[in-house]
C-alpha cells in the first residue's frame, strides 16, 4: 500500500486527506479540516491565501503523523479560476481575488468588443461566467499591481510553488481561465493575443501526472514528514478530480458535483462548440486524459450556505429534516442566474425572487431550504436534459458526488427531477480523484475505467430511484422558463 496527500480546497473548507493505495484498495481518511473564509477589505472581496498555506502545512503534518512521517506524493486541487500574481523575485503581489468579488461587472462587454462572445466560445468552449480568468485579468489590467507581476498561478499552482519552490500551470485548472483552446488542450494564442493577454505570465503547462517538484527542506522541517516527498500534478481544478472520481459502471452516465457549486453534465471525448451550446452557456473544460467536462455551473449549496450564515448557523440535520415535510415545488428560483451570485442577504434574496414571479413567498427557515433544494434538483434536471441534447448521446443513470451526498433530501429530489436514478457518493471525490492521479503515476492504477472500478469496489454509495412524478417537474420547468 502506498500513502498520498491530497490537499483539496473548496470554496468553503480546505482539507487534507490521505488516500491509501493498493492494487485492490482505496482507503481514504480526513487528517485536517480547516475553514475557507473570504476576507471584505477595502479594495473587495479576497482570499485568505495564508490561511489556506497555513492548513495545507498542519494538515500534512496530520497526514505525517498518521503514517509514520511517510507520504509517497502530495497533490493538491482547489477551485478554479483564480489565481496569485509574483513579482520579479516570485513574492506574492496582494490577496488573491475573489471569483464573487465584483471587479469584472461590465468587463465582458468590453472583450466582446474584440473578440465577439460567439467567436470566443468556438476558441475557447467556455461558458460565459463574469469569473472566468480572461475576464478578472482584463479587469486588473488597469491596477498599480498588475504593472509589477511577472508571473501568474492559479491557486493550486500557487500552493504546489510555496511547498515546492517549482512553477507550473496544471491544463485542467487551465482550462478554465478562457485562454485554452479544448481541442488541442494548448493555449489559444489567438485569442490572447487579440486581447493583449500576455501568455508568458504564465508558467508552462503541466498534466495530472506529471511531477511537479519535492517538498522544500523547510516544508520538510515544519510539517516532520521524512524526505524526499514528491508533488505530482493532478486534476488540480477540483472539478476535475471530482470527475475522475465519479463511480461509474458504464459510458452513459451524467454528474452533478455538488458543494459551494453543482456542476452538472457529461464526460465527452470532444468539445461541443456550437452557438446553440454557447447560448445554452455550457462550458468545455479540460478533464483526465484530453477528456472533456461538458457541464453547466449553477449556483449550488451556495444558495443554502449563505441562508445558513444569515440564520446564525442552525443546525443543518435539523432544518433538512424540517424542509423534508415542506410540500414540494411551492416555489422555486432560477438556481442558475448569476444574480445569486454575490454574497449576503440570501434568504431575503429568494423571498423577493419568489415574490417577483407570482409565487407564494418561504417565509420559515424550513421553507427557504425547501425552495432552494427544489430550485437546485430543477436546474440539475434541466442541466443532464440540455447536455444530453446538446451532445447528441444518452444517460441513464446520474452520479451525484460531493459535499450534497450527505443531502440525501437533495439526492432524492435530484432524482426524482431527472426521472433517472441517482448513485450518490463519494462525498470526497475530488480527493479521492487526486489521490487516484498520483497512484496512477506510479502505476498502482490503470486507465480512467479502472479507477473507477476501484472505486465502485470500495466506496460506499446509496441509490435513490424516482418517484414517478416527473411531469410536475417537467411542469415547474417549463413554468420556470416561461417567466
Ligand atoms: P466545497 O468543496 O465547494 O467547499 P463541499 O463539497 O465540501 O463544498 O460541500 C459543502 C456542502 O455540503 C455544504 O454547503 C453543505 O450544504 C453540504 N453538507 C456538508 N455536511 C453536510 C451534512 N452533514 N448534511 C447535509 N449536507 C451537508
Ligand atoms: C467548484 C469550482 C467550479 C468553478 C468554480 C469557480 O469548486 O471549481 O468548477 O466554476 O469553483
Amino acid at each position: 500500500m502506498k500513502s498520498y496527500a491530497a490537499v483539496d480546497l473548496g470554496a468553503s473548507s480546505g482539507r487534507v486527506m490521505v488516500g491509501r493505495v493498493g492494487r485492490h484498495e482505496l482507503e481514504l481518511t480526513e487528517a485536517h479540516r480547516f475553514p475557507n473564509r473570504p476576507v471584505r477589505l477595502p479594495e473587495g472581496l479576497r482570499w485568505d491565501v495564508l490561511a489556506l498555506y497555513s492548513g495545507i502545512l498542519d494538515g500534512l503534518r496530520a497526514a505525517g503523523t498518521a503514517t509514520g512521517g511517510r507520504l509517497d506524493s502530495v497533490g493538491i486541487d482547489s477551485w478554479a479560476v483564480d489565481y496569485g500574481l509574483l513579482d520579479a523575485d516570485g513574492a506574492l503581489l496582494g490577496n488573491p481575488v475573489h471569483y464573487r468579488d465584483t471587479r469584472t461587472e461590465g468587463i465582458a462587454e468590453s472583450v466582446w468588443a474584440t473578440v465577439p462572445a460567439a467567436e470566443l466560445y468556438a476558441a475557447t468552449g467556455l461558458q460565459y461566467a463574469p469569473f472566468n480568468t480572461l475576464y478578472q485579468l482584463t479587469a486588473a489590467r488597469s491596477c498599480a499591481q498588475f504593472a509589477h507581476a511577472k508571473r501568474l498561478l492559479l491557486i493550486p499552482d500557487l500552493m504546489a510553488y510555496w511547498l515546492t519552490g517549482e512553477q507550473g500551470t496544471e491544463l485542467t485548472n487551465a482550462s478554465t481561465t478562457q485562454l485554452v483552446d479544448p481541442r488541442t488542450g494548448d493555449w489559444s494564442y489567438d485569442v490572447a493575443a487579440r486581447l493583449g493577454i500576455d501568455l508568458s505570465l504564465f508558467a508552462p503547462l503541466r498534466r495530472p501526472g506529471d511531477p511537479a517538484g519535492v517538498l522544500r527542506t523547510e516544508v520538510l522541517e515544519e510539517t516532520g514528514l521524512t524526505g524526499p516527498v514528491p508533488v505530482t500534478a493532478v486534476g488540480s481544478h477540483d472539478t476535475a478530480s471530482a470527475v475522475a472520481a465519479v463511480p461509474a459502471t458504464g459510458e452513459r452516465f451524467a454528474y452533478i458535483c455538488t458543494g459551494t457549486w453543482s456542476l452538472a453534465g457529461l464526460e465527452l471525448t470532444a468539445p461541443v462548440l456550437t452557438e446553440e451550446s454557447r447560448a445554452a452557456n455550457f462550458t468545455n473544460e479540460l478533464g483526465l486524459d484530453g477528456t472533456v467536462r461538458y457541464l453547466r455551473n449553477i449556483m449550488g449549496l451556495w444558495l443554502l450556505q449563505e441562508c445558513v450564515r444569515a440564520w446564525g448557523e442552525p443546525d443543518l440535520g435539523e432544518l433538512l429534516r424540517a424542509a423534508a415535510v415542506v410540500p414540494t415545488l411551492r416555489s422555486v428560483v432560477d438556481a442558475g442566474d448569476a444574480a445569486f451570485l454575490a454574497p449576503g442577504r440570501m434568504p431575503e434574496r429568494i423571498a423577493e425572487a419568489c415574490r417577483a414571479s407570482g409565487q407564494p413567498v418561504p417565509e420559515t427557515p424550513a421553507e427557504i431550504t425547501r425552495c432552494i433544494l427544489d430550485s437546485l434538483a430543477l436546474a440539475h434536471r434541466r442541466a443532464v436534459e440540455d447536455a444530453q441534447r446538446l451532445a447528441g448521446t444518452c444517460a441513464d443513470v446520474v452520479h451525484v458526488v460531493g459535499g450534497g451526498v450527505r443531502n440525501a433530501l437533495l439526492c432524492q429530489l435530484t432524482a426524482d427531477a431527472c426521472g433517472l436514478p441517482v448513485v450518490a457518493g463519494p462525498t470526497e471525490a475530488a480527493a479521492l480523484g487526486n489521490v487516484l492521479v498520483q497512484a496512477r503515476a506510479h502505476e498502482l492504477v490503470g486507465d480512467r475505467a479502472d479507477m473507477r472500478r476501484l472505486l465502485t469496489r470500495t466506496q460506499p454509495l446509496t441509490r435513490y430511484e424516482p418517484r414517478g412524478d416527473t411531469a410536475r417537474w417537467r411542469a415547474a420547468q417549463e413554468r420556470l422558463a416561461a417567466r
